[in-house]
């Protein structure tokens, strides 16, 4: 089939972001055979013009669209992304209604949308965009296997994470040899186990993969999918499940080998949920990088849990220079009522073996959940400010999705009203620190330098930032906090 694979997503903070999901998927059909054009919205002056013009030039079958970011998820200063995505889904079907030479049996393209943001309310979004169909979660078996239903005649609707249009799937019986997608099934259902990814290096070469290492500083990997925490607000385990599927280390190795040879960038961002859990696994990726002596930087999120000296040492020895941290909190209360499963003094240790390691620290806080006071803030400011990291990345208020067990209480308690509220960005703040929070987090970050709110100011000036890159620089941005460069700027005339 003839298919435009369309990247939404144009946020260009805190960088423009590799679109690694669609790399994916475009890589699972163009094993299928699949003819592919690509379209990336990221750097495109006016992209409702791109999809038009675009779509006349290719009059594909299928049009499927990837959206990572529903929202910025920061609050006050919240950016919704759905309008404009709503535009692009129906600038596409207007393009395509011009064009006589689509090979469908309507004669139109069918409209398929993916990505995070689609699948954290699938139903939802699916309504939202208009679109035939879409796919929750991971696109690598089920497009594959939409796109092959599509062909036959036959619908989608029984494979795992297909949403449509059609309310009532139809009962399909495939027979193991009608199905030429190569996915496993037993009693006449598709099942997929998850594992299809770990044996694919996605399609970088039909993007601009050097593009996003000039302008983004640095490419991104997936070593895992998957998070074993059930933190109370969080999506990863909705978008990844809970249980981790793991790569074979040498196989990230390869991958990001291949990209230093062909592409030359030598900045990496690891994208897992959690990098150093299991302990094991990032382990085995630290010692691949050793043994093949790339030359690289690379950083990454982490959990408090597990993260001692001699694991730190390894990694900084792969060429790990900064880790974002989740610590959402310091106050033993809050931790305990966000469900974290390490404790302050975890935070402490960390603190002080990232030092020790030579890794530069990045704490990311979240306040305003349940059981949040006054207190608890200060406490949590205080410790923090003590570790004396690099930087400091707050977010104020918490932002609710269903599926999470925030979110269930959210709607048990009656913050939110019914599921369909969670689709424009609603936030949690406790009614105890409802005045007090925002003023406090400001005053607090403006006495500092290194502490940055992006829901409450923005951190940089678009010309800064491209300036930064355009120099040259390589490193996740909150890196320069170290200097207080921003301090002036950022809070300025507040
Ligand atoms: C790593 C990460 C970051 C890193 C990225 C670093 C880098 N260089 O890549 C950093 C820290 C920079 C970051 C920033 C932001 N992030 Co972020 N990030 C993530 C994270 C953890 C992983 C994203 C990823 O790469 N996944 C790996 C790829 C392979 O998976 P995927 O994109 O989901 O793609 C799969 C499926 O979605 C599907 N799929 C994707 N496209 C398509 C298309 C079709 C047609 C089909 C069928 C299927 C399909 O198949 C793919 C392969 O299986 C996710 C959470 C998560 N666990 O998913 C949040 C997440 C995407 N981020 C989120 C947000 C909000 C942001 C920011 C806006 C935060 C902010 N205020 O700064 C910025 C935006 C940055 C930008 N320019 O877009 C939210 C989006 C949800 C929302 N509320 O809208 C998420 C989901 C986290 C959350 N809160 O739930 N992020
Ligand atoms: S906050 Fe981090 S550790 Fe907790 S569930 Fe989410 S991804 Fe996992």
């Amino acid at each position: 089939m003839k298919l435009l694979l369309i990247s939404a997503n144009r946020e260009p903070f805190p960088d423009p972001v590799f679109p690694l999901g669609l790399a994916y998927v475009a890589e699972a059909v163009r094993r299928q055979g699949h003819e592919i054009r690509v379209l990336d919205l990221a750097f495109s002056k006016s992209p409702v013009q791109d999809i038009a013009r675009v779509v006349a030039e290719e009059s594909p079958e299928v049009i499927a669209f990837s959206f990572r970011n529903l929202d910025n998820a920061a609050y006050p200063l919240t950016r919704f992304y759905l309008p404009d995505y709503q535009t692009l889904v129906q600038t596409a079907k207007d393009a395509a209604a011009l064009s006589r030479k689509i090979k469908t049996p309507s004669g139109r393209p069918w409209l398929i949308a993916g990505g995070s943001a689609f699948s954290l309310m699938p139903r939802m979004m699916l309504d939202a965009l208009g679109v035939d169909y879409g796919v929750e979660g991971e696109g690598e078996d089920a497009f594959p296997a939409l796109l092959w239903a599509l062909e036959e005649g036959l619908s989608p609707l029984d494979i795992p994470g297909v949403f449509g249009a059609e309310q009532i799937p139809l009962p399909l019986a495939f027979s193991e040899q009608s199905f030429k997608g190569g996915i496993s099934r037993s009693q006449k259902k598709y099942s997929f186990d998850g594992s299809t990814w770990s044996r694919m290096i996605p399609a970088r070469d039909l993007f601009q993969i050097r593009r996003y290492g000039r302008v983004g500083g640095m490419a991104n990997i997936q070593t895992k999918r998957g998070c074993v925490f059930h933190c109370r607000y969080c999506t990863y385990p909705v978008l990844e499940g809970s249980t981790h599927r793991l790569r074979d280390p040498e196989s990230v190795a390869d991958e990001i080998q291949e990209i230093v040879e062909r592409d030359h960038i030598r900045s990496f961002f690891f994208v897992d949920s959690v990098f150093n859990i299991p302990t094991s696994h990032a382990e085995g990726i630290a010692d691949a990088l050793i043994r093949r002596k790339l030359r690289i930087r690379w950083s990454a999120y982490a959990s408090p849990s597990g993260l001692t000296l001699p694991i730190l040492q390894k990694m900084a020895a792969a060429g790990c220079d900064g880790l974002e941290v989740g610590s959402d909190s310091a106050d033993k209360s809050t931790l305990v009522a966000l469900g974290k499963g390490f404790s302050r003094d975890q935070i402490l240790d960390v603190s002080e073996h990232c030092r020790k390691a030579g890794i530069a620290l990045c704490h990311s806080l979240i306040f305003g959940g349940p059981g949040e006071t006054p207190e608890t803030v200060k406490n949590t400011c205080r410790t923090i400010d003590e570790t004396k990291p690099m930087a400091v990345v707050v977010m104020a208020g918490v932002r609710l999705y269903p599926r999470t067990p925030m979110g269930d209480w959210a709607l048990e308690t009656g913050h939110v009203k019914e599921a369909k509220d969670f689709l424009a960005p609603v936030f949690y703040i406790d009614p105890s620190v409802k005045t007090f929070l925002l003023p406090y987090l400001e005053q607090f970050a403006a006495k500092r330098g290194n502490w940055i709110l992006p829901g409450v100011v923005a951190p940089l000036r678009p010309i800064t930032q491209k300036l930064i890159r355009f120099v040259g620089y390589k490193k996740p941005l909150w890196h320069l906090l170290r200097y207080g460069v921003f301090k002036d700027r950022v809070y300025r005339d507040r």
